[in-house]
């Protein structure tokens, strides 16, 4: 009996339309020639590819969800098909994509002065420049609203003090979304690249999303002007309605990543013989795969429909926590599974398996830990917080 492939088995094809489709497929090439020949070099070496910044730009991925000045304006399923493209490849790619689109330039898009807009938005869209998200801090990552970063008025000027902590591209970003305390709550501010006052330094030793750029900031007394602050946010909610957008992508792009474990697992699978017959022959190892098939489309069903939500206007923050914990948690536990199938071969980079075992534990934890996740569902079921 010839085998199905995975991708095929639920046709899921027939859920998206033809523009769909062709954003999926051009990502899909575009990671198979510019991504997939190098990815093991950048992992291996810790190298985040600063020259992909433009070509992602060209093709419209930066940013793509939104409308005018210079963003692509797909709909959330094709944003969301994207991320699953860019993180079958690497977590770091896609981790790249969501905080340069959903994250910096969707904070100076949804809460950005018109000035702000025109500065940044279209050389963010291009790729040209780079930007960053600065909300967690050393001592508050799950509970930001204890945020120690301040930023005080001095005349006609704004000067902020803190640090921030593991901030996605920080180092090479051209363009910080920073948040901080002030006398009217949580707001947002952009820092340039080379304020006096601002530095970064990058994350060393990680284990994890190694082609990914991770660093801290420090702001010591940075000066800026009136205009640096973005109008539209105050209060917590602004930088947890940037994450919203961030989140959904997560959702898709970690079926990205079961789904590459699962293919590579199963070519792998069906060569190698111990007992005079391939492995992917035995039933133990079938099973395996076959639940891992399940949850692979379980997921995949779960993001379309999200995705059909947030098209429809109706996407609420709890329904995508629902996406992001079910999704990473059965992603991480396929990669862990096809690990074991793996054998040996398994813990080398030759495979892609345990470089996305390892990255999907970043993609766990930010974002919104599991718990976090936990307890904003449990919140919404029961009408109780439970955060404190
Ligand atoms: P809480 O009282 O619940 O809410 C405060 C205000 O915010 C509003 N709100 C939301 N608004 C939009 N979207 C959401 N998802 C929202 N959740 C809450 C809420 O209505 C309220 O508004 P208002 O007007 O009444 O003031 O706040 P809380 O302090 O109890 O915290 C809630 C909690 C724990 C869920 C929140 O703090 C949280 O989500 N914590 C996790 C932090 C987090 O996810 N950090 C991520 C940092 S960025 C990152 O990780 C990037 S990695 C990117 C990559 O590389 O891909
Ligand atoms: P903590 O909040 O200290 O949590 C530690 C543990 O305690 C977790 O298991 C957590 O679930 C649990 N916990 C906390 N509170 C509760 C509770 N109430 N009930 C039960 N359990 C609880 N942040 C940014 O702002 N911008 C970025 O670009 C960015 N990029 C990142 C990139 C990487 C690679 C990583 C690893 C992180 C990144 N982060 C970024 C930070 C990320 O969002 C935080 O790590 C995350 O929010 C968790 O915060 P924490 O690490 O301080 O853990």
């Amino acid at each position: 009996m010839p085998a199905t492939d995975v991708t095929e088995l639920l046709g899921f094809d027939h859920l998206i339309d033809e523009e769909e489709r062709l954003i999926q497929e051009t990502v899909r090439s575009f990671v198979e020639d510019r991504v997939r020949p190098n990815i093991q070099e950048w992992f291996a070496e810790g190298i985040s590819p600063r020259e992909l910044a433009p070509e992602i730009g060209a093709l419209g991925l930066l940013g793509m969800h939104l409308s005018g000045y210079g963003c692509a304006g797909t709909n959330a399923v094709s944003y969301g098909l994207a991320c699953l493209e860019l993180e079958a490849a690497d977590s770091g790619l896609r981790s790249f994509v969501s905080v340069q689109g959903s994250l910096s330039m969707f904070s100076i898009w949804r809460y950005g002065s018109e000035e702000q807009k025109q500065e940044w938005l279209p050389r963010l869209a291009a790729g040209t420049a780079i930007g960053c998200f600065g909300l967690t801090e050393p001592d508050f990552g799950s509970n930001p609203s204890g945020m120690r970063t301040r930023a005080v008025r001095d005349g006609g000027d704004w000067i902020l003090t803190g640090s921030k902590m593991w901030i996605t591209n920080g180092s090479v970003a051209d363009v910080a979304t920073v948040w901080a305390q002030t006398e009217e709550g949580i707001r947002g501010f952009l820092v340039p690249r080379g304020t006096p006052g601002f530095t970064s330094s990058d994350v060393p030793y990680k284990l994890s999303l190694r082609a990914s750029t991770t660093s801290e900031l420090s702001l010591d007394e940075v000066r800026l002007p009136g205009d640096a602050m973005l109008p539209g946010a105050q209060g917590l909610g602004g930088p947890l309605g940037c994450l919203n957008e961030a989140r959904f992508g997560i959702v898709w792009g970690a079926v990205g990543a079961a789904r590459d474990c699962l293919e590579a697992t199963l070519e792998y699978a069906g060569s190698r013989v111990q007992f005079d017959r391939p492995i992917a022959g035995f039933q133990l190892t079938q099973a395996k795969l076959a639940d891992c098939a399940l949850e692979y489309h379980k997921g995949l069903l779960l993001a379309l429909h999200l995705g059909r939500l947030k098209d429809s206007g109706s996407l609420r923050p709890e329904q995508v926590s629902l996406g992001k914990l079910n999704n990473v948690r059965e992603a991480i536990e396929i990669a862990r599974t096809c690990r074991g199938i793996l054998g040996g071969s398994g813990i080398t980079l030759e495979y892609p398996v345990l470089r996305h075992a390892n990255n999907l534990e970043s993609v766990l934890t930010y974002e919104g830990t599991s718990e976090v996740h936990q307890l904003t569902i449990g919140r919404a079921l029961t009408g109780l917080s439970a955060f404190k």
